[in-house]
């Protein structure tokens, strides 16, 4: 963290933030492992396979800095990556069946552990698959985002799977479903990198 500091020194007035300085940082087995917090935080949330690790490579511009799994529920620790200044924050995804209760239940404690600690929470980025509508867990997900006030935009994954004309009918679906202005709702492919610049202005606002 030091040799951030040093580098990334006297940020100030900064326009943008250099992602090709993206770096895996530390992977946290339980919220009261986290160090406090010093510095702005996006954090990645999103129902299991829903795209964190893809998403959070797209925004690096790097093939596999995040690791994308072939089995679901397997980012099982809170995965801190440092951007010029700026921490990115990988969550376990929450929702997926084939866990055990036990599991499930760490995961929870997990991501609650996360957003209840007393951190610089500039943005959450919650995710939601662009081909269904928000699952029960996403809107219970969006719900404590809204009682614990935390600034959030949702990005809508996998939009290569969708029309443009069916990814933008589902962006003014699910904003009017939260009551939430269409500007929050980010239409994203990872795979494409649609929306990836939309997604970077929003992290910019809310961190620098
Ligand atoms: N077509 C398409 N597939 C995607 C996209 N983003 C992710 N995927 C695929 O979806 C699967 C899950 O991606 P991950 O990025 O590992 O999802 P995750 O949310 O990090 O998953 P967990 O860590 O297990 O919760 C992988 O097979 C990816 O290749 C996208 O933009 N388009
Ligand atoms: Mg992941």
């Amino acid at each position: 963290m030091a040799g951030a500091e040093a580098s990334g020194g006297g940020s100030g007035a900064r326009g943008s933030i250099d992602y090709r300085s993206a770096a895996f940082r530390a992977a946290y087995p339980k919220a009261s492992a986290l160090p406090a917090s010093t510095t702005p935080e996006v954090a990645i949330l999103g129902r299991s396979n829903v795209g964190k690790s893809s998403l959070l490579n797209a925004l690096f511009g790097r093939k596999s800095l995040a690791h994308v799994s072939s089995t679901p529920g397997k980012t099982a620790s809170i995965n801190f990556y440092e951007v010029d200044g700026v921490v990115f924050v990988d969550l376990p995804g929450y929702g997926f069946a084939k866990v055990s209760n036990a599991e499930r239940a760490a995961y929870g404690a997990l991501i609650s552990g996360y957003f209840e600690d007393e951190r610089s929470h500039n943005l959450v980025v919650q995710l939601i698959d662009i081909r269904h509508d928000p699952t029960a867990l996403d809107e219970e997900s969006v719900g404590v985002l809204e009682e614990l006030g935390l600034p959030f935009v949702i990005a809508l994954t996998k939009a290569d799977k969708l029309s443009r004309s069916k990814a933008l009918a589902q962006r003014t679906r699910v904003a009017a479903r939260f009551d939430l202005e269409p500007e929050r709702v980010i239409v994203t492919s990872a795979a494409k990198g649609t929306g990836i610049a939309e997604l970077k202005r929003a992290i910019a606002e809310a961190c620098l």
